[in-house]
């Protein structure tokens, strides 16, 4: 510990502190804006390159940047001087000079970190003016919309993709004033091993990364009178969206936003969590197929599409591993048009899905070629909570006085086992819970899967069921699932079942959710409002949905069967 001064107030703090942690300590609010530190996920963002930061230190001639100036004992901070706060106002209108002044249309309007510290620091006038750098818009990917004009040079985006996510999509180009971050040699980030995650998008403090908007797509589709609108929602969704209309993290709003959805025009309002419940019929199939018969150990849960890309561009040598299942939103897709569709006499080509989703990486998805049947796509339309959100808002609703209302059937119906795809450990534990009943034929004494539970990164658990012992292994961001796979590659692991997701907590934590603004606490609330949901379902088993039951019996056969995989199984491709 060191004995410091901030302010004239007295403090010990630990010695390795910046004077930025000192000062938090102290409730002292010192502005940042390339600063982030999410150490709980292993990122901490500390170039130190935006100095909107400054502070004065007693004894040095130049001021210091608080979140990368380690403290001292006997150290003398000032963070309130006028000479500090000019020099961050400096700092800032600096930035802005060379910004475009399009906040009124941009993504990020009201989310925008730079406009909030711009505000914080009451700038009323940019006194610089000058050349700008200005970079064409990328928009080469069908998930990520990249406006290099308006990054700062953070580095956040690099530091998320290199440190955490350990794809190396990103990195620093070109010098001086014509320095960008961004693919190698400025490829179109849509033609590199990006795996559209998202979580450069989360932590992108401005609009220079944000989605691509399919907001006027789906008003188009809801015009159009001959077209069938459906749209399903992800159980990461209902735990989230409350956020945007004022609500705490976590907060369930199920009802409302099915009341929002049918007020928007959709024809029917159905849940991908139905389509869960029947991507564990058919992944609890295949994992006991292939526990069963001796084969290729451990299988990777497929339903995450920016592990799917990852897996595909840096493990391709492993491609034989993943489950073969689509996602649940890509399955609910071709169920959809195929089944329904049929059931209520429409042509499947006059039916549009629209997916509302937490993620960005689900919009590149959708467009996979293969992800289709007969010639038609499983899915047309993937927008984001915020996008949700946004149309919401634009109808002019108030959200928090809703009626709550139900979810359409068949599709709509699902079991509290779906509900937990949205946290990180829900699938294999859904897929737990049904494989125990049929290895075991019923004689199960437990639903609650707690060892699969939690947080971390990485994490591991035994789970008995009858006399198999499987070794079960869960990461969540992409960096932890490199760590596996590696261990996969080399001959050392003995897992039989991993279920990998590429966001910190799993969808909860997607880059399509509202923005966490750097407090991964919200995460956990997310969580919990998601295994609320679970307990409160009377049917918590997947193989226990009735409408799952009908569908089997009236169009698929049984699961693993010839119509199942043409329908629900995909390929993976080097
Ligand atoms: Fe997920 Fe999904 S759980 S990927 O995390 O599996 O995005 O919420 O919709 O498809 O169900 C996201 C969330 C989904 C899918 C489901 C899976
Ligand atoms: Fe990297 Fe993910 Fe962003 Fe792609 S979407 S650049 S993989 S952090």
């Amino acid at each position: 510990m060191v004995n410091i001064t901030i302010n004239n107030k007295e403090i010990q703090v630990p010695a390795d502190f910046t004077i930025l942690q000192a000062a938090e300590t102290l409730n002292i609010k010192i502005p940042t804006l390339c600063h982030l530190d999410l150490h709980n996920i292993k990122m901490v963002n500390k170039v130190a390159s935006c100095r909107a930061c400054v502070v004065e230190v007693e004894g040095r001639r130049n001021l210091a940047p608080a979140c990368s100036t380690p403290v001292y004992e006997g150290m003398k901070i000032k963070t309130d001087t006028i000479r500090s706060i000019k020099a961050r106002r400096t700092m800032v209108e600096l930035l802005i000079s060379d910004h475009p002044k399009d906040c009124l249309v941009c993504l990020k309007n009201q989310e925008c970190e730079l406009q909030k510290i711009s505000a914080d620091l009451g700038i009323k006038q940019v006194h610089y003016e000058g050349e700008m750098s200005l970079f064409p818009v990328d928009m080469s990917s069908k998930a990520i919309y990249r406006d290099s004009s308006k990054c700062i040079l953070c580095r956040r985006c690099e530091t998320m993709c290199n440190e955490v996510q350990t794809v190396h999509a990103l990195s620093g180009l070109d010098r001086g004033f014509d320095t960008v971050v961004g693919p190698a040699f400025h490829a179109p980030l849509g033609e590199t091993v990006c795996t559209f995650c998202g979580q450069c998008v989360a932590v992108c403090p401005t609009g220079a990364l944000v989605e691509i908007d399919n907001v006027s797509k789906v008003w188009n589709e809801l015009a159009d009178k001959s077209k069938t609108v459906v749209v399903q929602v992800a159980p990461a969704v209902r735990v989230a969206i409350g956020e945007l209309f004022g609500l705490e993290p976590g907060a369930v709003v199920t009802g409302k936003m099915v009341t929002a959805l049918k007020n928007l025009g959709f024809s029917y309002v159905f849940d991908t969590n139905f389509a869960a419940d029947l991507t564990i019929m058919e992944e609890a199939h295949e994992m006991i197929n292939r526990i069963q018969n001796n084969k290729k150990l451990p299988i990777l849960t497929s339903c995450c599409p920016a592990w799917v890309k990852f897996f595909e561009h840096q493990f391709p040598d492993l491609l034989d591993i993943p489950s073969s299942c689509k996602s649940p939103h890509e399955m609910f897709g071709a169920i959809t048009k195929h089944y329904f569709a049929k059931k209520m006499n429409i042509d499947p080509k006059d039916v549009v899905v629209v997916s509302v989703m937490p993620c960005v990486a689900k919009k590149y998805e959708a467009e996979r070629p293969e992800l289709e049947y007969g010639g038609v796509k499983d899915v047309d339309v993937v927008i984001t909570t915020r996008e949700l959100g946004r149309m919401i808002k634009e109808a002019g609703m108030n959200f928090l006085m809703l009626e709550d209302s139900e979810y359409d059937n068949p599709l709509g119906e699902s079991s509290g086992a779906a509900q937990i795809f949205g946290t990180t450990g829900g699938v294999i534990e859904a897929a737990l819970r049904t494989a125990a009943v049929q290895l075991t034929g019923g004689a199960i004494d437990k639903i609650d899967y707690n060892e699969v539970r939690g947080m971390e990164g990485l994490r591991e658990a035994t789970v008995e069921i009858g006399d198999l012992k499987l070794n079960i292994a869960i990461a969540n961001g992409l960096g932890n699932a490199r760590t596996l796979l590696e261990n996969i590659r080399k001959g050392k692991s003995n897992y039989h079942a991993i279920e990998i997701m590429a966001c910190p907590g799993g969808c909860i934590g997607g880059g399509g959710q509202p923005y966490h603004h750097g407090d991964l606490e919200i995460l956990k609330e997310r969580a919990k409002g998601v295994y609320a949901i679970d307990q409160s379902q009377s049917i918590r088993m997947s193989h226990e949905n009735p409408y799952i039951q009908d569908l089997y019996k009236e169009f698929l056969g049984e699961p693993g069967g010839e119509m199942a995989h043409k329908l629900l199984h995909t390929k993976y491709f080097e």
